[in-house]
């Protein structure tokens, strides 16, 4: 949809002016204006959906155009969703996945395992897809620490449409080490699928980037948690633990609690941290994870509290703060856990490790021209994405630093690596925050800032991805395969 069209003197966000060639030939300006799309709170009278926890040892996922209730008294019959509703997959380190997705949809898709450390060919490469009516399977074993992961499909530049439209779920990795910790569990864990989405009148789903919007991402109007708009959640006098995943398009999070009580983060993409630290607020950019807990003990019986994201300009583009999870704390009982004060060991990967370092230039958006024959504003490195070219080649088992430089890009951009979990080095727009320590797949870079990461490629041969997980950005170029030999 974007393919083949170049953008350039993109000003700033508010105010764009933008000129198109079309493939090299006609010439024409355009002005339009992108405002932050700010969110419209909801009356948060819905209860949270808990989903169903799914065993993945012998499992059908079926995608599915499925009439779906978004809004009250409004069906959206473009919905897409797998198995009907927002899957929550569980397994422990060491188990076997069979997985079998059934593609109901009239499009081609595939599965992504966002986060997993698994063989290239089950990665969800968009080569491999499964076309409408399809089957495909997804059969690998589970080789990482705990971590809670997730998973949406990854089609050649249909991405967007398809984890907007409500395909994604979570999957959950357990493992002796984080069992041992005793965290809250049962009702007490709660997996938090994170997006925003926009509807027609109708309430349908409302999925059509404008070219300014290519370059903000596409942003929503509602919050929506485990696909319920403004959902409140039952607590108790005790501490909850909550798995969250940011799965927007484009929203960049800045969580924090209403009441200015701290959020404990225990984990991020990778598993958990080294041990617990205690924030007032910290940033989820689409397709990270944060692994939180609260302590509502400290709350009295009768007292309200919201999860909000609040105002941060860098993040995304001046939006406001706007509350997204309502908790009732309803029901006093004791507390018996208490909060340990180490999580886990992380080994650092040592620099002197590194075999080679490589550097990958973003684009800034008034210079994304590339030549007549560029087939995408969004690139890495002044190319965008061919599915069939290999961009890096790298030896296997080696380990590398890859610096990845946003030095004159006016936006931000969340940059996911598939088949492994790096590290964080350095980050010359300001320091790594504690949540970004320890194992992460996807990091934020914010404009203007340069990130180096250490990261030690599988064994195994294949091809993986790299690409920004501002999923407009992806569809539009900015994605690029690197090759492990
Ligand atoms: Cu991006």
């Amino acid at each position: 949809m974007f393919i083949k069209k170049t953008f350039v003197a993109l000003s700033s966000v508010a105010t764009a002016t933008i000129v198109i060639w079309s493939l090299g030939c006609a010439k024409m300006d355009m002005t339009t204006t992108t405002a932050p799309v700010n969110i419209i709170e909801g009356i948060f009278d819905t209860p949270l959906l808990i989903p169903t926890v799914l065993n993945p040892q012998n499992l059908v996922l079926e995608a599915k155009t499925t009439p779906a209730t978004w809004l009250q008294g409004k069906i959206s019959p473009n919905t897409q969703l797998f198995n009907g509703s927002l899957p929550v997959i569980r397994a422990n380190q060491g188990d076997r996945v069979n997985i079998d997705l059934k593609n109901s949809l009239t499009e081609a898709t595939n599965i992504h395992w966002h986060g997993m450390l698994i063989p290239a060919l089950m990665d969800g490469h968009p080569k491999d897809i499964a076309a409408a009516g399809a089957q495909r399977n997804y059969n690998f074993a589970i080789n990482q620490r705990a971590a809670t992961t997730w998973f949406h499909p990854h089609p050649h530049m249909a991405t967007g449409k398809q984890v907007f439209n409500g395909l994604a779920g979570m999957f959950i990795v357990n493992d002796a080490i984080e069992t041992a910790l005793n965290l809250p569990s049962g009702e007490r864990e709660v997996p938090l699928v994170i997006s925003d989405k926009r509807f027609n009148a109708d309430g349908s789903l409302h999925y059509a980037p404008t070219m300014a919007e290519v370059m903000t991402g596409y942003f929503g109007d509602k919050s929506l948690i485990n696909n319920v708009v403004a959902p409140f959640l039952n607590v108790k006098t005790r501490f909850y633990r909550f798995r969250a995943v940011n799965a927007s398009n484009a929203r960049i999070y800045d969580l924090a609690l209403s009441n200015g009580a701290n959020l404990i983060i225990i984990g991020n993409d990778g598993g958990l941290l080294e041990k617990p630290v205690s924030l007032t607020h910290a940033l989820l950019s689409p397709g990270e994870r944060l692994d939180i807990l609260i302590d509502f003990s400290k709350m009295s019986v009768g007292t309200e509290a919201f999860l909000q994201s609040n105002a941060n300009s860098i993040a995304n583009h001046g939006a406001t703060t706007f509350k997204m999870l309502k908790f009732k704390v309803n029901a006093a009982e004791n507390e018996t856990f208490s909060l340990p004060t180490t999580l886990s060991t992380i080994t650092p990967i040592s620099i002197s490790d590194s075999k080679r370092n490589r550097a990958f230039a973003l684009p800034a958006a008034h210079a994304m021209t590339g030549g007549a024959m560029h087939t995408g504003m969004h690139t890495i490195n002044g190319k965008a994405y061919d599915m069939n070219r290999i961009d890096e080649t790298v030896t296997a088992g080696d380990t590398e630093i890859w610096e990845i430089d946003n030095s004159v890009g006016d936006e931000p951009h969340p940059m996911h690596l598939h088949g492994v979990q790096f590290q964080v080095l350095e980050k010359t727009g300001g320091t790594i925050q504690p949540y970004e320590k320890g194992w992460k797949d996807t990091i934020l870079i914010q404009k203007a800032e340069k990130v180096k990461i250490i990261v030690r490629f599988p064994t195994e041969k294949g091809v993986f991805l790299m690409h920004c997980h501002n999923l407009e950005h992806e569809d539009d170029g900015m994605m690029m395969n690197f090759e492990i030999k």
